[in-house]
C-alpha cells in the first residue's frame, strides 16, 4: 500500500490543507510528510502546464495517483448523466484528464462527474452514465490509462453508491475491461455499505484507489471508523494500490497536516 495526499492545482477545495496557488510547496511538504504521491484535483486545463506538474513533482521524488475530476462538477455543472450540452462537455473534459494522466502516468477518478442522477428512473439514468461514458472508457483503453469509479453516498448521487453497485454496473455495460476499478471511500462506504471489511474484501482485486476520511468526513481518529479493520481489510485482499487522504479541513491546515503525517506513520508501523 502506498500513500497519496489531495492537493488543488487549480482552485482550493476543502479536502486538502494545501493552497492551489502555492501547489508547488505543496508538493515538497508532501514529500517531506513521507508520502509517495500526490492526487491532483484538476477542474479544467485553461491555464494548466501538466509538463511544469510532472517536471514538479520529478523535482522533488513524488508520484502522482490520480487526477480527481469532481470540482468541474460543481464549478460548471459538468455531468455524464446531464443534458446533451453538459455530457458533451464531461466526455471531452475526461479526454482531456485522460491526456493529462498519460502523461503523468495516472489513474483518473469518476466521482461526482456521473451526476446526481435525480431525473427519471434509475435504470435509465445508469444507461446515460454508460453511454456517457462509452467513448470514454474506450479512449482510456487505448491510451493504458485506468478510470477509477467511486461509490459515492446517495446524498451525493443516486448512482452507484455502493461497490456491489459499481461491479454490477461493470459487469453490466463493460464486461472483460481492464482499465475500470472501483474506489472505495471510507466516507461515503461508512454511510452505504453493511460493513466496511465485508465491502473491501468482495472488491478484491476490482478494487483501484481508497480514499481515506472519518465518519464525520474528518481526518481518520476524529470519527467512528475502525480504521485498523479497514487497514486489516485491505492488506486481506493484497491491495497494492494508493490510499489518498480526502478529509475536511479545520480546524486549521497545520493541524491537519500534522494528524495526517501521523497517522501515515502509525498505519505503516509493522503490526
Ligand atoms: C470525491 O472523491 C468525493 O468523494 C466526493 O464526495 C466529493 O464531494
Ligand atoms: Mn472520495
Amino acid at each position: 500500500m502506498k500513500f497519496s495526499m489531495t492537493i488543488p492545482v487549480q482552485y482550493d477545495t476543502c479536502f486538502s490543507p494545501f493552497r492551489a496557488s502555492e501547489w508547488r510547496q505543496g508538493l515538497s511538504k508532501i514529500r517531506e510528510g513521507g508520502f509517495q504521491a500526490a492526487e491532483l484535483c484538476i477542474s479544467d486545463y485553461g491555464s494548466l502546464d501538466i509538463r511544469e506538474i510532472r517536471r514538479e513533482l520529478e523535482n522533488c521524488g513524488l508520484g502522482c495517483s490520480t487526477i480527481s475530476t469532481g470540482q468541474a462538477a460543481g464549478r460548471e455543472q459538468l455531468s455524464l448523466t446531464g443534458d446533451r450540452e453538459k455530457m458533451e462537455l464531461a466526455r471531452a473534459r475526461l479526454s482531456e484528464h485522460i491526456r493529462a494522466a498519460e502523461i503523468l502516468e495516472c489513474g483518473v477518478t469518476i466521482g461526482l462527474l456521473r451526476g446526481s442522477g435525480e431525473a427519471g428512473s434509475l435504470q435509465d439514468a445508469l444507461e446515460r452514465l454508460a453511454e456517457g461514458l462509452e467513448p470514454v472508457v474506450r479512449e482510456a483503453e487505448e491510451k493504458g490509462v485506468v478510470l477509477f469509479l467511486e461509490a459515492l453516498n446517495r446524498y451525493e448521487s443516486a448512482l452507484l453508491n455502493t461497490g456491489k453497485e459499481i461491479l454490477d454496473f461493470f459487469a453490466g455495460y463493460y464486461r472483460g475491461c481492464r482499465n475500470l476499478k472501483v474506489l472505495w471511500d471510507s466516507f461515503h462506504a461508512n454511510i452505504e455499505e453493511a460493513s466496511l471489511e465485508k465491502s473491501i474484501d468482495s472488491l478484491g482485486s476490482s478494487l483501484g484507489h481508497v480514499h481515506l476520511a472519518d465518519s464525520n468526513r474528518l481526518r481518520p481518529g476524529l470519527g467512528r471508523i475502525d480504521f485498523s479493520a479497514v487497514k486489516g481489510s485491505l492488506e486481506r485482499i493484497s491491495y497494492g494500490g494508493y490510499v489518498s487522504f480526502e478529509c475536511l479541513n479545520g480546524p486549521d491546515e497545520k493541524t491537519v497536516w500534522d494528524d495526517l503525517c501521523r497517522f501515515r506513520r502509525e498505519w505503516e508501523k509493522p503490526a
